[in-house]
């Protein structure tokens, strides 16, 4: 039964993790969110892949979801005696990723390419694909101006106001083969518990993949990141909050109105199911808390089984 999911980063990654424990080797792809990439000290640096990548790995940094587990820094203290500005935490072998990507990018390898390679040589038996070749970057405007994505998510630790979200190149971005082929062939579509704002956003918004998505019969779902009226991860609740969305797993579903079949909610939202359905969608409600692998795996069969129900209808 062929997967494909369209994740960000931390949040993303461990419903991805979760299909692909429960899913045979090789069945699950995982698109993923391009529009936070950024380069630094000449280095291409791609989080919400590695995230992905990393957690498909199983060599994730468990505390904080991105970075890999067990990782030093001494590569970024030494860039810190040298004057530069470290508050982005790149660790010694993270650099690795960064250096070899760039390094193949320059040979004229595709992200895609990139990618395939690093992830088969860390043993990953799925496929994660970028949601472009071509470059987009978010830009966040805000009551302090415009602000970088990682200026914002990382340096500023998400404290401004986001008034608006500007997805700089994304016209000129056009979805790879391999992504509208995972599309095309899916059995079920996960879209996974990301921010919808700026992680499952600019994925959507690639020109092409909408059409690609509308031209599949196969179910789609998504696990709805907003539980109990708040973000699991990350700044998902402020944002939609300050752009003028409502901040529960109906705001959730709103905005995916037209394009979903079901949408998965946790059991403390379960008076939102009957609004939910008005709006045209089937509605799972469970615990969609993920602490650890057994529950990552236990959420993904049951998304798995709720798309599949609605083939059988
Ligand atoms: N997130 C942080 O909050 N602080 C960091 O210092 C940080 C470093 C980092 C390094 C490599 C990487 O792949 C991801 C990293 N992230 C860090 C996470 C990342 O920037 C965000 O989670 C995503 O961009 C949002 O999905």
């Amino acid at each position: 039964m062929k997967v494909c999911a369209f994740a960000g980063g931390v949040g993303g990654a461990k419903l991805a993790a979760g299909l692909q424990d429960v899913l045979p080797p090789g069945d699950l792809t995982v698109v993923v969110n391009t529009a936070d990439d950024f380069d630094l000290w000449g280095l291409h640096i791609c989080p919400d892949l590695d995230t992905v990548m990393y957690t498909l790995a199983g060599i994730s940094n468990p505390e904080t979801g991105w970075g890999l587990a067990g990782e030093s820094f001494d590569a970024l203290s030494m860039l810190e005696r040298y004057g530069e500005e470290t508050w982005f935490k790149l660790g010694d072998r993270d650099l690795a990723t960064h250096i070899l990507r760039t390094s193949r990018l320059r040979s004229a390898e595709t992200l895609t390419e990139v990618t395939a390679a690093l992830s088969g040589s860390l043993g990953v038996e799925s496929t994660i694909l970028p949601m472009s070749d071509d470059p987009v970057s978010t830009v966040l405007e805000t009551p302090e101006g415009r602000l970088e994505f990682q200026e914002y998510f990382v340096r500023r630790a998400q404290r401004d106001e986001v008034l608006g979200v500007e997805l700089r190149g994304i016209e000129s971005t056009r979805p790879t083969g391999a992504v509208l082929a995972a599309i095309s062939r899916a059995d079920t579509l996960v879209f996974c518990p990301s921010n919808p704002v700026v992680s499952v956003g600019p994925i959507l918004a690639v020109p092409g993949i909408r059409e690609a998505l509308a031209s599949s019969s196969a179910p789609k779902v998504a696990v709805s990141p907003i539980v109990g009226g708040r973000a699991l991860k990350g700044p998902a609740d402020r944002m939609l909050s300050s752009l003028g969305h409502e901040v529960s797993a109906t705001g959730v579903a709103k905005m995916y109105v037209g394009l979903l079949d079901g949408m998965v909610v946790d059991r403390i939202d379960e008076e939102e199911r009957a609004g939910i359905e008005d709006l045209g969608m089937r509605v799972l409600v469970t615990e969609s808390v993920m602490r650890d692998a057994e529950d990552r795996a236990r959420l993904a069969s049951e998304t798995l089984e709720f798309g599949a129900g609605m083939v059988a209808r």
